[in-house]
């Protein structure tokens, strides 16, 4: 029976090399590719994020643990696809118009992918139209918004009454630097995440996945 702890921990050290070695045993030795996922990869990438949360670690070694779930979810997705394993609900995420801060929205797209969760990245500048269009399909559950911009935060309102406007019924969610829990109430934002962590705490609360 394959060692999911040692997956776990490999992934929580950032140790690419030993997670894709272990994640190949994993499939090898018969082991559900949904319990590689769930025991392994999540919950090494959730001990990662609890850890970034409570500045026990800081955004490189989220990044090089990042780096180490992509290697393992690369070997895995395949064998997910057969099992019919589906994420846990698709989300559009992306730096709002005249901002092109992204290094925040990578990471909250790592975590957020780290956590189960399918993201559509639709980049940095993006306009309303944009995001309006990535989620008219129906497939997104959550609309993610970052902004690192004072001057760019005021998109987010625009993005929200595009939304409502245009009757695409996702929830939303922001964050960045400027950010805070009352400028997501004053615009209507179902939700607010301080910290790329927190972001997937809440994308699950509001896909009644928490
Ligand atoms: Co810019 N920049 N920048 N910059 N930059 C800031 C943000 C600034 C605070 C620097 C300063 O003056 N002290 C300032 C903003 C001031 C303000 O508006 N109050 C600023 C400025 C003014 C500018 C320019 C206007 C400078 C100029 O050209 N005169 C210009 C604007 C360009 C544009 O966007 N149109 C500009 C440009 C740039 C670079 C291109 C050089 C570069 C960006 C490179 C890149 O992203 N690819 C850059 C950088 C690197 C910074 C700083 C130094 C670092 C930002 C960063 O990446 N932080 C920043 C100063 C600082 O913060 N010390 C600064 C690390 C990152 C992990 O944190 O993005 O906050 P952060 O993300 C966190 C949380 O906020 C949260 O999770 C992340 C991890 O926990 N989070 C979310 C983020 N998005 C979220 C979404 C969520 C939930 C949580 O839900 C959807």
């Amino acid at each position: 029976m394959a060692d999911l702890n040692a997956l776990m921990e490999a992934l929580i050290r950032g140790d690419r090399n030993t997670v894709v070695d272990l994640t190949k045993k994993a499939i090898a030795d018969g082991t559900p590719s949904r319990d590689i996922l769930e025991k392994g990869l999540i919950a090494g990438m959730d001990i990662v994020g609890k850890r970034f949360k409570a500045n026990e670690v800081y955004v490189p070694e989220v990044l090089i643990a990042a780096r180490a779930m992509k290697g393992g979810m690369e070997i895995l997705e395949p064998e997910l696809v057969k099992a019919g394993v589906e994420p846990i609900a698709t989300i559009v995420l992306g730096t709002v118009k005249g901002d092109l801060h992204d290094i925040g929205k990578n990471l909250v797209n790592m975590m957020l992918t780290g956590g189960g969760l399918k993201v559509i990245d639709v980049g940095t500048d993006v306009s309303a139209e944009k995001f309006v269009e990535a989620c008219k399909d129906g497939k997104a559950k959550v609309c993610a918004m970052s902004a690192l911009l004072t001057t760019t935060m005021p998109a987010m309102a625009d993005i929200i009454k595009a939304l409502k406007a245009g009757g695409v019924k996702v929830k939303t969610i922001i964050g960045g630097a400027p950010v805070t829990q009352s400028f997501a109430d004053e615009i209507g934002a179902d939700g607010y995440a301080p910290d790329a962590a927190s972001a997937v705490d809440v994308v699950k609360e509001l896909v009644g996945a928490a």
